[in-house]
């Protein structure tokens, strides 16, 4: 039992009532400290060490509450002393330890690991500045250190210090980790941030990202993916995936041991995930570790490393499957570029096939040496496995095809339902019960979808969470919302691929017919959401595009009753709570093929919006799920867009040219319009869209034009649209992150559960 009163007494000598919602909110994140650090770790022979660049693990509070099971009486105790913890919560700062959705995933991997009572902890660096604090200046996005650390005291020191050696210098790291609680545990497990003992934030200005990038022993631990553009930025990136796997091997042995392990048997007490290739480096520092500290041959060495680590791919595109120049790792670390080198040997005595050479032209294929040398490679859905398979990775799966499978994504229900939309969850628990919680099975809310009272229980839940995302808009924006506005939304980072650009296109078409005069059933508001990186500079274009629009289109009362448009500035984990229960509509339009699953397209169905998608990524599997009634598809499909690739046989400027598309793209540059914003940016993306349009937006304009039509006029048929939204959620079970973990853990880990 909690007694919030007499912890106020105690703490601040004052009754609860009186705290200011600053104090309660210290107050409680203390609370569940002490009661986290009293529960004990997951324990077992064989742990698991999730090594991530990053970790996007939103808010603490609600979510620890939740888990430790006092929401409900915590909520009250607050209430009757006066208290919202929705707006004790608001001075919670949310940790910047992310970029997007492979950090959530990271994040909602954690949640069920504890949850299902597994020993595994996250491995990652503790970030002073994080990603960075997106801020809208002149209707561009500038980059600002978001310290998010200020203030707080979420990290536990756990007290540990290890020795990072570079080429020429070393450093020492300190562990900090946040306490991981399951749902409805008496265990936990941890997230452990390792930071620079020397790290310096003075480096830091307050008012923009940029710092000297030389002075590596002092800025490791400042961002998450410092700009890379120059060469002393890339360098710096290898340096931070080194020190980062440095000390997670570091860790893993020295905890193995600990534990009884003699090492030869290291692969019984340890498994590692490296998810995405940023932490592949942990292969060759494992192995340095056995060789050099602990006198193992180098064949044992690699043997043993063989077994115990696992890669899983979260893109195919070319940019982001990372290689780096062999001399950049003779510089950072000689010692692994040596290992990597006589690994890249080894493997060419087995197979000389130059497709799957680890070092190629003095470059070193950090995904090479993760499927080599790891036992398992997992894509994160079925079509992207299955691409992996037949095309990227073909000559690999060719090599090794029971090192593959597939792992769906997952997301945490308890964040992106339970936490996120209490009233949707209080109608599923009073029509289908609470087994859901822990099984995410849904699908007993089919047997109500004509259910009269459960379809109007769906519409007042949405209209409850608008309503908070309206407050929660105007509160950071000052932008209201119509109340009966239809709400679609697309949010996740800005990258061509997932053409945020041809929804602007169809934002332009839309406007245009509105001064036609076709005016719509009821207001429509379009929210986008999410941050480019700094040096992406047409991505920078396309959220100028979006604002531009925005502000035209709010400024033309002709339009602005029927039409919105906001750009939701520094979109996160905190944005994403209040935006995906509100949703009518979910954006999920990448180019197919390129979009490897996708996670907020299953948080979106969990909350009831339905989805508008070409057939990319995890949306198939949706698309199977709730079939073709209760969902919207478009697109070329990824085969065709294959060859297209294959074939150089996309002609961007032959689609502009149609009279249909000229007219949208060529408003872009519409003198009056340019004149509302920077015109280099529209110009520059104008032409780009004119001349090359890599991700092929307007290949799929014209048919997305025509669906979203379509989708708005059915949004008015209420009783129908509504049960589409129940099916979606009834739907929604097999997204259960739960589920993911569990694949996981069958097919590759072999954790035994604690009881
Ligand atoms: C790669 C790079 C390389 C260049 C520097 C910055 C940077 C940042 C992140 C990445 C990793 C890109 C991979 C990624 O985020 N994939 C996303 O993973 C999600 C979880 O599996 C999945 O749902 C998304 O579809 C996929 O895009």
């Amino acid at each position: 039992m909690i007694n919030l009163d007499e912890r106020a007494q105690d703490v601040y000598g004052s009754k609860l009532s009186e705290l200011s919602d600053q104090q309660v909110c210290k107050m409680l994140q203390d609370l569940v400290k002490e009661k986290a650090a009293e529960l004990p770790a997951n324990d077992g022979k064989k742990r698991l060490y999730y090594i991530s660049a990053e970790f996007l693990i939103g808010k603490l509070l609600s979510n620890n509450l939740i888990n430790l099971g006092v929401y409900d009486e915590v909520k009250k105790q607050l209430a009757d002393a006066g208290h919202d913890l929705n707006k004790v919560e608001e001075f919670e700062v949310e940790p910047s330890l992310g970029n997007g959705g492979l950090g959530r995933l990271a994040a909602c991997f954690l949640d069920s690991i504890a949850t299902l009572g597994l020993p595994g902890d996250g491995v990652g660096l503790n970030y002073h500045y994080g990603l960075f604090h997106q801020k809208f200046v002149y209707k561009q996005q500038t980059a600002l250190p978001d310290e998010w650390l200020r203030e707080q005291d979420v990290l536990v020191d756990e007290g540990q210090s290890f020795t990072v050696e570079f080429g020429d210098f070393s450093v020492k790291s300190h562990l900090y980790s946040i306490d991981v609680l399951g749902y409805g545990r008496q265990t936990k497990n941890r997230l452990r941030l390792f930071d620079l003992e020397s790290v310096d934030d003075t480096l830091v200005p307050a008012d923009s990202i940029d710092f000297d990038k030389t002075k590596v022993a002092k800025n490791l631990t400042l961002f998450l993916y410092p700009d890379d553009s120059d060469e002393n930025g890339r360098l710096l990136r290898v340096y931070q995936q080194y020190f980062m796997v440095s000390n997670a091997a570091q860790l893993i042995l020295k905890e193995a041991v600990e534990r009884g392990s003699n090492l030869h048997d290291l692969a019984d007490y340890a498994v590692v995930q490296i998810n995405d290739t940023h932490p592949t480096m942990v292969i060759p520092e494992l192995i340095r570790l056995l060789t050099e500290q602990h006198g193992f041959e180098f064949s044992e060495a690699v043997s043993i490393v063989r077994k115990m680590v696992a890669y899983t791919n979260h893109t195919i595109l070319a940019e982001a499957l990372e290689k780096w120049p062999l001399e950049f790792l003779q510089k950072v670390a000689p010692k692994i570029a040596q290992i990597i080198q006589k690994l890249d040997a080894l493997q060419k005595q087995e197979n000389d096939d130059p497709r799957v050479a680890i070092i190629k032209d003095g470059v070193v294929h950090m995904a090479h040496l993760a499927i080599h040398y790891g036992f398992s490679v997992n894509g994160v859905a079925a079509l992207h496995t299955k691409i992996l398979e037949e095309t990227e990775l073909k000559p690999f799966y060719d090599l090794y095809p029971q090192k593959f499978s597939n792992k769906t994504n997952g997301i945490t229900f308890r964040r992106w339902i339970m936490g996120c939309n209490p009233e949707l969850t209080t109608l599923l628990d009073n029509t289908i019960g609470t087994d859901w919680h822990k099984t995410g099975d849904l699908t007993p809310l089919m047997k109500y979808t004509d259910d009269q009272a459960v379809l109007d229980g769906l519409v007042e839940a949405k209209g409850a969470a608008k309503k908070r995302m309206r407050d929660f808009l105007y509160r950071n924006q000052g932008v209201v919302v119509p109340e009966n506005a239809i709400i679609d939304v697309q949010v996740k980072r800005i990258h061509e691929y997932k053409r945020q650009q041809m929804l602007a296109l169809y934002i332009i078409w839309k406007y245009l017919d509105i001064k036609n005069g076709n005016k719509p059933a009821r207001p429509i508001t379009i929210v986008f959401g999410g941050k480019a990186a700094p040096a992406y500079t047409i991505a920078q274009d396309i959220i100028h595009l979006i604002i531009t629009l925005g502000a035209w289109i709010a400024n033309d009362p002709a339009v602005a009753p029927y039409l919105q448009v906001i750009m939701v500035e520094n979109y996160n984990v905190t944005a994403a709570e209040h935006l995906i229960p509100a949703a009518d509509i979910s954006e999920q339009i990448s180019l197919a093929s390129k979009e490897a699953s996708g996670t907020s397209n299953m948080k979106f169905m969990l909350n009831g919006a339905v989805t508008l998608c070409t057939l990319d990524g995890a949306n198939v599997e949706i698309a199977d799920l709730v079939g073709k009634d209760n969902i919207y598809t478009f697109g070329t499909s990824s085969k065709e867009v294959e060859r297209l690739y294959a074939q150089s046989a996309y002609d961007a400027h032959s689609y502009y040219l149609r009279p249909g598309i000229k007219l949208l793209v060529d408003f872009i540059t519409n003198p009056q319009f340019m004149a509302t914003g920077c015109p280099d940016r529209l110009r520059r993306l104008h032409d780009d869209m004119a001349w090359k349009d890599w991700f092929m937006a307007l290949l799929d304009v014209e048919e997305y034009i025509q669906v979203k039509e379509r989708v708005y006029a059915d949004y008015e048929d209420r009783a129908s649209w509504v049960r589409k939204a129940l099916v979606n959620v009834a739907q929604a079970g097999q997204f259960s992150s739960d589920r993911t973990i569990r694949q996981y853990n069958e097919d590759i880990w072999h954790l035994t559960a604690t009881k």
